[in-house]
């Protein structure tokens, strides 16, 4: 085993803080480390918080913590800041809001900042977060802005996903709906103590209601002429096709879970049991058999992420002198760049 693995797995804090930034910077060897830890991964809950810039994600992080301190758990956080292209840049805010964990050694706080088009940072979360979990942190807290490619990252990395979102009704917010309805485990309306949040909790859960709706009308199809309600037996179930299940086209709902709407403050902490409550609902119905298709959508989906990851790069470095040929006779104009891409596909196909 690699000795660095060895010393995060005794839970040594320098060691587990060396390890992610060999991950984060791909540096030689850090694969090897992260083969050594896997075996030891899995123990950690992980729960993904996203949502609008301002929502309070950063404040109900902090009071997950706190909650989490309460019952002995060691806690890894990793906050992850698109908008800075530097880690710790205008992640500060988050770090002051966070502060007085910084100076409890049972919470590692990490940040991660976006990397380039080559989607860097997704493949880093994840290994970060494989990290902590081996270093014994009991959970882990994903903290990303927004609904894009990084938190259908965190949907892949984390057990739980939490959307949450202000009240009112902002066109962002709006235009935000319908990409979280997909991603969402629970919805936290936070900020409750202003005006609009009930509307906004009735909103999310007709949202909801609808997609449900939705969902099992299209699972009622290939067996109406059957009977019930789209439901079937948890043996087929199981023997369901992962591809069919994310396809919409299976017999049976994607999914058993409905996300439940809460309401919390964070900045007076108020809220927060019912929340932890409802991660720990969600916690066991992962462990339920509707659970464990879910479960293997995810292992799928990491794997599938993982794997186009490491081929873009291996083809990439495969192919890299002809790219940089083709690149400028693109931008140019004189080549279009469906024709460039079959010239490097059939040049990394030749090698
Ligand atoms: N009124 C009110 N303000 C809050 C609440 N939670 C957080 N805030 C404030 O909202 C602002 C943004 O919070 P922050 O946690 O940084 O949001 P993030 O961008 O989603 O991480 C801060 O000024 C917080 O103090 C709340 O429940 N009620
Ligand atoms: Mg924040």
């Amino acid at each position: 085993m690699h000795p660095l693995a060895e010393r995060v797995l005794q839970g040594d804090v320098r060691a587990a803080a060396r390890v992610m930034r060999l991950v984060d910077d791909r540096a030689a060897g850090y694969v090897q480390i992260l083969k050594d830890l896997f075996p030891h991964t899995g123990k950690a809950s992980v729960v993904g918080i996203t949502g609008v810039p301002g929502a309070g994600k950063s404040t109900l992080v902090d009071r997950l913590i706190e909650h989490a301190r309460k019952a002995g758990h060691k806690v890894g956080v990793v906050a992850v800041d698109p908008t800075s292209p530097f880690s710790g840049g205008s992640i500060l805010g988050d770090r002051i809001r966070m502060q007085r964990h910084f100076l409890d050694d049972e919470v590692f706080i990490r940040s991660l900042a976006t990397r380039g088009a080559m989607g860097g940072l997704s493949r880093s979360c994840g290994d970060v977060v494989r990290v902590l979990d081996a270093f014994g942190c009991d959970v882990v807290f994903v903290e990303t802005v927004g609904v894009g490619q990084d938190e259908l990252e965190v949907t892949r990395t984390a057990h739980t996903t939490l959307v949450v979102v202000p009240p009112g009704g902002g066109d962002e917010i709006q235009a935000a709906k319908a990409g979280i309805l997909e991603i969402a485990d629970v919805f936290v309306v936070n900020k409750a103590d202003r005006e609009g949040a009930d509307a906004q909790v009735r909103h999310l859960e007709s949202m909801i209601a609808l997609g449900r709706e939705i969902a099992s009308g299209r699972a009622q199809q290939p067996t109406s002429h059957g009977h019930g309600h789209g439901h079937v037996s948890r043996s087929s179930v199981e023997s369901l096709d992962v591809d069919q299940v994310r396809l919409g086209d299976a017999s049976v709902p994607a999914s058993d879970w409905t996300p439940p709407v809460l309401k919390t403050v964070a900045a007076r902490n108020e809220g927060i049991d019912a929340l932890v409550d409802a991660i720990d609902r969600h916690r066991a119905f992962l462990a339920s058999p509707a659970g464990a298709r879910r479960r293997r959508l995810q292992s799928h989906d990491q794997l599938l992420a993982l794997f186009k990851d490491v081929l873009a790069d291996a083809a990439l470095s495969a192919v890299r002198a002809r790219f940089d040929e083709l690149e400028p006779a693109v931008a140019r104009g004189e080549v279009d760049p469906y024709t460039a891409c079959e010239h490097l596909l059939a040049e990394f196909r030749r090698r």
